[in-house]
């Protein structure tokens, strides 16, 4: 009996540091700005609704050798699918498909035997296994965040076969879990690179302003290995900035320049400098921005300066293409409208958008929020569940931490009081700090109701105290009916602290119009009623130093099935599915104009 307990016990710890071994690794940091070869275009393809590929071996890409040999799949001549994308909009079939689809192509490489090799995916939605030349190489959970993998050993010059194994299938313990309000895509929905490096290379550096210090910079670098005495250069050629640093034992570099002549970066001038790292061996470049922010009071400070966020959400996808947005060109495509709309901030909603949406919001000017997809209905008693969440919000910091754009980590949205909440949160919180100190922390909450007594709009939560900024979800004029007129509704939320109404909204479908006091009308006249009823109140709120409508861009969501006037789509936006602005589009344009 004690024997079968052991052996059990060592099989389970055998095959727990089996999987453990699979986890994909730490991302370096800025593939973007690396040798990299692109694994991006045409991939064939598995649809495996049964889940029989793995135990069928079919990564092994197997042909028949001889008379009796047969197997029941092929890679080739069958489905193909474009990467990164995802899969639903690729064909009408897939247009809901929840389950594993195989992915598989063959690559060659110049083998350099002082290199090595990563492959990298900038996202993989939901859950995957990836095999490469018949070997599981890694697994990852998690649809909006990079994992890499090393290949060094494993990759050949010739014909290697990559296959990936991707589940989009919602399940309870999952983030998001069950039910959400947008389209849950699946596939390779990001770009996948094959990433050259030295032997020791330059693996992670934070370069940011001091949170305080106008004229401070702070830099820290990291090499791949525990190296010590190995020097390492930083650079910044236009502030005539330069210093070379000898590791620690931990391959660590840790220092601060002092910069009088710093522009700092500002949504009104977006400035960014070019910064150089380099080793014997390594070499990376950057370009980044300094500002700092904090909050005092009631106030939030940007560069010294009290600031009002005018910002907007919008999903990361294009509506007129009914899919996932994955290139610089529709990152252009979704920021131009924000743009155009007078913002200075956007959040990104309900997760970490792609790196060319977040680097070209950057360039162009707009504060971010970053959150993770802590969306209603999360299991936050589960250890595992948490677990995870600390691992994405890792890679959502860590990915994004150079990005002076990033003001704000979101660590939920719309969540109830809860003692397990609050520690999941707390949890979150913490992760985050480890890495980064700089950022305000932020979480959009929906329980502001109306005191009846008090004739006054309340909120009781308090872990909102251990927040840097309050947001707030009120639909007021939509899911709820006004209890007092505009004009009168007084807030009493997060006294003492920044407030931002993170989401205010009602839906219209383009070019309908109707009663503008009705909201079953479903027009853009209503819509345009509950934006003037809104706007009003927010004068109301003696702590708002940002709002941010529900949403940008019509989107799709199979949460919305009423037939004629959402068909599958949530009809929020300022601009509808087909890229025109609603009447409340003008409406909210003046009054960020205004501000
Ligand atoms: C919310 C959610 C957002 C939804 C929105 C709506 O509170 O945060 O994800 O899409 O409401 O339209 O109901």
């Amino acid at each position: 009996m004690i024997k079968l307990i052991n052996l059990s016990l060592v099989l389970f710890i055998f095959f727990n540091l089996i999987a453990f071994d699979l986890i994909a690794q730490p991302n370096m940091t800025n593939v973007y700005g690396r040798r990299v070869q692109s694994l991006n275009g045409k991939w064939d393809a598995i649809i495996d609704l049964y889940d029989q590929g793995r135990k069928n071996k079919i990564y092994l890409n197997k042909k028949p050798e001889n008379k009796t040999d047969f197997y029941e799949y092929s890679f080739e001549n069958g489905l193909r699918l474009n990467v990164p994308s995802d899969w639903n909009s690729q064909l009408p079939e897939l247009k809901y498909y929840e389950g594993t689809i195989w992915y598989g192509r063959k690559f060659n490489l110049v083998k350099e035997s002082k290199e090595r090799l990563f492959l990298y995916f900038a996202a993989v939605s939901y859950r995957c296994r990836i095999y490469l030349n018949g070997k599981e190489i890694a697994q990852h959970e998690g649809g909006f965040t990079p994992f890499q993998v090393e290949i060094t050993d494993v990759a050949k010059e010739n014909d290697n076969f990559l296959a990936v194994e991707v589940n989009n299938t919602r399940r309870a313990d999952a983030i998001p879990a069950m039910a959400f309000d947008w389209w849950n895509y699946g596939g390779i929905t990001r770009d996948v690179f094959l990433v050259s490096t030295p032997k020791v290379f330059i693996d992670d550096y934070f370069i940011q302003l001091d949170k305080t210090k106008a004229d401070k910079i702070n830099a820290n670098v990291k090499l791949s290995e525990k190296l010590a005495y190995s020097p390492v250069t930083i650079e910044i050629p236009e502030l005539q900035l330069k210093q070379t640093l000898k590791t620690d034992a931990q391959g660590e570099v840790k220092t601060s320049f002092i910069a009088k002549e710093i522009k700092h970066w500002s949504p009104a001038a977006p400035k960014l400098y070019s910064v150089k790292i380099s080793t014997q061996e390594d070499q990376i470049k950057e370009e980044i921005g300094f500002r700092n922010i904090w909050v005092k009071g009631e106030d939030i400070f940007l560069n010294g300066q009290p600031i009002f966020l005018k910002s907007i959400s919008f999903h990361e996808e294009i509506p007129q293409r009914k899919g996932r947005a994955f290139s610089q060109a529709d990152a252009v495509v979704l920021l131009s409208e924000a743009k155009a709309l007078g913002c200075n901030m956007i959040r990104l909603a309900h997760y970490p958008q792609n790196e060319y949406i977040v680097r070209m919001a950057e360039k162009m000017g707009f504060l971010l929020w970053e959150e993770i997809p802590i969306w209603q209905g999360i299991d936050f008693e589960n250890e595992s569940t948490k677990e995870k969440a600390g691992k994405m919000m890792r890679e959502m910091v860590d990915r994004d931490k150079n990005r002076c754009a990033l003001a704000f980590w979101g660590v939920a949205n719309e969540t109830q009081p809860s003692e397990p909440r609050n520690a999941f949160i707390r949890h979150l919180i913490a992760t985050c700090r480890a890495i980064d100190t700089s950022r305000l922390i932020i979480a959009a909450f929906d329980l502001v109701r109306f005191n009846k007594e008090k004739q006054t709009f309340v909120m009781d939560d308090p872990f909102t105290k251990e927040l840097d900024v309050v947001a707030v979800n009120k639909y007021l004029g939509w899911y709820d009916s006004w209890p007092v007129s505009p004009d009168k509704a007084i807030w009493d939320v997060a006294k003492g602290q920044p407030l931002i109404i993170s989401e205010f909204g009602g839906e219209a479908l383009y070019g309908k119009t109707g009663e503008k006091d009705v909201v079953s009308s479903w027009s853009e006249d209503y819509q345009e009623t509950l934006y003037k009823n809104n706007l009003e109140m927010f004068k109301h709120i003696p702590n708002l130093r940002g709002t941010s409508p529900w949403v940008l861009f019509d989107f799709r969501s199979p949460f919305r099935f009423h037939p004629t006037n959402q068909d599958g789509w949530n009809r929020k936006g300022l601009v509808s599915d087909q890229g025109y602005r609603k009447k409340a589009w003008f409406l909210m344009k003046e009054y960020y104009e205004n501000k």
